[in-house]
Parts: C-alpha cells; sequence; structure tokens
C-alpha cells in the first residue's frame, strides 16, 4: 500500500533536490563543509524515505536485509578509515554507486517500452561499468596495491579502439533489439573500457582521474532516473555529474593539465618515460642537530608540508616547531601545494588542526616567488609536488605539473624515511643537489628531536 500520494512524494523529493543543492554550497567551504555534509545527509534520507512510502515495494525483508549488510560494513570502515585513506574510500564509494546504477539499469531492460528508454539503459550500462572497473583501478593504485606509474602495452591504442566501436555496436544492437545478450556484452566492455582508461595514468594525475569518474557516476545515475521515471535521481545525478565536471576541469587547470592529456597521454608514449627509482647516488644526511642549527639561524624558513606529515601524524609538533622558531624571531611560513597529500585540501585541513594560523599557509602562486630570499625550505614528507622534473624533465610523469621552486632556497632539507620516490613513482634529483640535506627518519620522530634541539640552541 502506497502511504504517500503521488504529489506529497514529489514534494518531498523536491526538498530533498534542494537539500542536495544546499549542500553543495556548504560544501564548497571549509567553514560550512560539516554542516553541508549533515544537509546532504538528511536529505538523503529523505529521498529513501519516501521511496519506501510512496511506492509498492517487492521483496521488502530482502531490501532491509541488503541494507543493514551495507550500513554494517560502511559505517565501520568509514569510521576507521584514516584521512590519508580518504580518497581510496571515495574511490570505491564512487564505483559501488556507478555499479549499482548500471545493476539497476540491467534490470529495467524488461520494462523498457521504447528505444529511447533503451537508450538510457544502454548509456547507464556503459558508463556505469566505466566508473566502476575504473574506480577499482583507482583504488588499487592509491592503495598501493599495484603500480602507481602509469601501465601500458603495445597496441593498448587499439585495443581501446576496438573496445569502443564493440560498444558502439554493443549499445546499437541493444536500443534496436532490447536482447539480454547485448546488454551482457555492452557491460563486459563498459569493464574492460574503465580498466584500460585508469591503467595509463600515472599516479600524480589520479585526483584528477577520480573527480572524472565521480562526474560519470553522477552521469550514470542522472540516466537511470530516465530509466526509472525518478526525478530525484535525475536531479541528485546532475548535481553530481556538473560538480564533478567543474571539479575535474579546476584540478586539472592547477595542474597544468588536459583532461584529454591525462587520459590519452600515456596512450601517445607522452607520460610512460620517467627516471629510474632508488639509485645509489650518495646525498648529504644530516642528524636532528645539524637540521637544528641550520633553522635556528636563519632568518626565513618555508616549511612544505607533504602527505608524509599526515602520514606520521607530525602536524602538532610541526606547529610547535614553527612557534619555536617564531619565538627566536624567525619568519616562517607554509607552502601549500593544491595536491600536496592525497585530497584536495589536506595540507589546509591538517594544519587548522595543529591551529597553525591561515595567514601563515601560501598558496602556490603566492610562495613561489619567495624561495629565492629563503634560507632554509624544510620539505616534511613531501617528493613530487617539489620535484623539478616536473620542469625540467619532458617525458616525465609530472612534466608540466606546476611544483613549489623549493630549488630556488638557500638550503634544502628533507625529512623522508629513505630514498623511496614519492605516489609518482619517480626519483627527485632535487634529493642530490649540493644545497640538499636529509634528515632520515619518521617525520614525528625527527620533528621531535629536531624541536628540543632548536628549544637547546
Ligand atoms: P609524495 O610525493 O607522495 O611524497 C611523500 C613523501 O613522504 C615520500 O617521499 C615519503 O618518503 C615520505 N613519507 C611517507 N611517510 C613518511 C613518514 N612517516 N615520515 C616521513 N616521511 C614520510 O607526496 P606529496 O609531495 O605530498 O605529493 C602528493 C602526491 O600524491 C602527488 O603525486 C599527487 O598527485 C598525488 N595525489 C594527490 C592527491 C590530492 S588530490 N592531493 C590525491 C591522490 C594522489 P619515504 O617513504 O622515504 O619516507
Amino acid at each position: 500500500m502506497n502511504l504517500l500520494s503521488f504529489e506529497w512524494a514529489a514534494i518531498l523529493y523536491l526538498i530533498a533536490a534542494v537539500c542536495f543543492i544546499l549542500a553543495l554550497k556548504g560544501l564548497s567551504s571549509p567553514k560550512t563543509a560539516r554542516r553541508g555534509n549533515l544537509i546532504g545527509a538528511f536529505g538523503a534520507f529523505v529521498a529513501l524515505v519516501t521511496v519506501f512510502l510512496s511506492m509498492r515495494i517487492d521483496n521488502l525483508p530482502w531490501i532491509l536485509l541488503t541494507i543493514a549488510i551495507g550500513s554494517a560494513i560502511a559505517a565501520p570502515v568509514s569510521r576507521r578509515v584514516q584521512m590519508t585513506q580518504m580518497p581510496q574510500l571515495v574511490a570505491l564509494f564512487n564505483g559501488v554507486g556507478g555499479g549499482a546504477a548500471a545493476l539497476v539499469a540491467f534490470l529495467e531492460l524488461s520494462h523498457s517500452e521504447s528505444p529511447w528508454s533503451a537508450l538510457a539503459i544502454a548509456f547507464t550500462i556503459m558508463v556505469g561499468a566505466v566508473s566502476f572497473a575504473g574506480s577499482c583501478i583507482t583504488f588499487a593504485k592509491l592503495q598501493e596495491l599495484m603500480t602507481t606509474r602509469p601501465v601500458t602495452f603495445p597496441g593498448q591504442p587499439v585495443v581501446m579502439v576496438v573496445v569502443v566501436l564493440g560498444a558502439i555496436a554493443a549499445g546499437a544492437a541493444l536500443v534496436l533489439t532490447g536482447q539480454v545478450w547485448a546488454a551482457i556484452v555492452l557491460l563486459g566492455l563498459g569493464l574492460v573500457a574503465g580498466v584500460m582508461l585508469v591503467l595509463p595514468v600515472g599516479g600524480a594525475d589520479v585526483p584528477i582521474v577520480i573527480s572524472l569518474l565521480n562526474a560519470f557516476t553522477g552521469l550514470t545515475v542522472a540516466a537511470s532516473g530516465l530509466v526509472l521515471g525518478n526525478v530525484l535521481l535525475l536531479v541528485a545525478g546532475t548535481l553530481v555529474g556538473a560538480s564533478g565536471t567543474i571539479l575535474t576541469r579546476a584540478m586539472a587547470s592547477a595542474m597544468g593539465r588536459s583532461v584529454g592529456g591525462i587520459i590519452f597521454g600515456a596512450f601517445r608514449g607522452g607520460s610512460t618515460a620517467g627516471s629510474t627509482v632508488q639509485s645509489d647516488r650518495p646525498v648529504r644526511s644530516a642528524t636532528p642537530e645539524d637540521v637544528a642549527i641550520l633553522l635556528g639561524y636563519a632568518e626565513k624558513v618555508i616549511v612544505v608540508p607533504g602527505y608524509g606529515l599526515a602520514v606520521a601524524q607530525a602536524q602538532h609538533t610541526m606547529a610547535e616547531l614553527a612557534t619555536a622558531l617564531e619565538a627566536k624571531g624567525i619568519e616562517v611560513s607554509f607552502a601549500i601545494h593544491p595536491v600536496a597529500g592525497r585530497m584536495p585540501g589536506h595540507m589546509n585541513v591538517l594544519l587548522a588542526e595543529a591551529n597553525v594560523p591561515t595567514e601563515s599557509l601560501k598558496e602556490m602562486d603566492e610562495i613561489n616567488p619567495e624561495f629565492k630570499t629563503c634560507d632554509v625550505a624544510l620539505v616534511v614528507g613531501a617528493n613530487d609536488v617539489v620535484n623539478p622534473a616536473a620542469k625540467t624533465t619532458p617525458g616525465s610523469p609530472i612534466y608540466g605539473m606546476p611544483i613549489l621552486d623549493v630549488e630556488a632556497a638557500r638550503q634544502v632539507v628533507f625529512l623522508k624515511r629513505s630514498m623511496r620516490p614519492g605516489f609518482a613513482g619517480i626519483e627527485n634529483e632535487l634529493l642530490y643537489e649540493p644545497q640538499t640535506t636529509l634528515l632520515f627518519g619518521d617525520a614525528k620522530d625527527s620533528l621531535t628531536k629536531v624541536l628540543s634541539a632548536v628549544k637547546a640552541l
């Protein structure tokens, strides 16, 4: 029995859609993001309840059981996940969304009554499958279950063209005949296309691909709104698709990339080249006391935080060190690269947690001219975002990405545990430069020792 009339359901869907729009608005600033998130969750809750109360639902116990299983898995995972693992969680949730939309469209095939709805079904199956498979590979790259370098093989572009042509043929067959076999072929080709799309993307470009796949999932959900005749899915999917597309373009332009270049670059052989990693060349290593002397006698220090700072959870010690240096009259600022860490805004959130004043945080364009007047650039757990190969080595996976001009500083100190490369998997020549010193060890441990040595100066 339907407890809600069609009109009431439409009003509640409208309320949910407004919540989603307000959520996006809230999420656009760190100050309002938490509220935005809650408004979005409320909108999703209203939408879910409306579905249950306004439709005749078969198999209710099964549906409730799957919701319970999903919640039992997702709630503890979301609670336990570290900040540094957030992008892979987002990739996974995103992929599951795309995959679910593809499966729903598959099941709706038997109810399809017009070529238009068959077209929407074909689109949803294909793009949903691409999003699912692509997100799984992105997850594997981010979780470092596989290499983060571009994966290519001879004939890859030809295979991709064959897959796309096959998908168009299977899609046409699905629209014209409505046959299940065509849907199965389309689903399979979509999965292959998703894998092929992400494999050649190098580590440094993965954040942009997450955002692109997110836009794909949005489009899939919007198309499944057409298939199911559900306005809310249409609105929510369009919002996700549009915001994902805007974010993809914004991130690509912040990194000096074109979206086409990222996806097709490796196919052209452009981004597969790179330097070899883990060489045995000598480097200059130092003790915490040496680093404390360098810092303590500087006039101007620029800290470059990166992923390693987050892994070591060293933000509080870093903030304490900055305060101790400032107490000695030294000017300290933090250089924030847009993709430092593993998600947009990662460093801002981390340093805000340690109460580093926002005026000390400087974005890349603002801080870059300052490196040449700085005595020490202290690079804490960052690597790719300071790698000069982005400027000097055409063919490197990060070539063209704007970087922090750390090499211009008089002295550069790296705090890292080993000579292992960063996420992009390429060597950093700056580690071997004469002005560079390395303090090996976990960032928190090293910073604690440097802090007490600075205090003892
Ligand atoms: P990375 O280039 O990944 O370098 C991190 C460095 O931290 C490594 O050199 C690592 O060296 C060191 N490290 C790790 N754990 C440490 C610890 N406990 N103590 C001290 N050092 C530690 O990081 P980045 O410079 O921040 O650049 C970010 C990279 O991630 C870019 O390639 C970016 O494209 C990619 N990415 C970014 C995002 C977003 S949106 N921000 C999302 C996904 C991927 P050792 O192992 O030798 O210690």
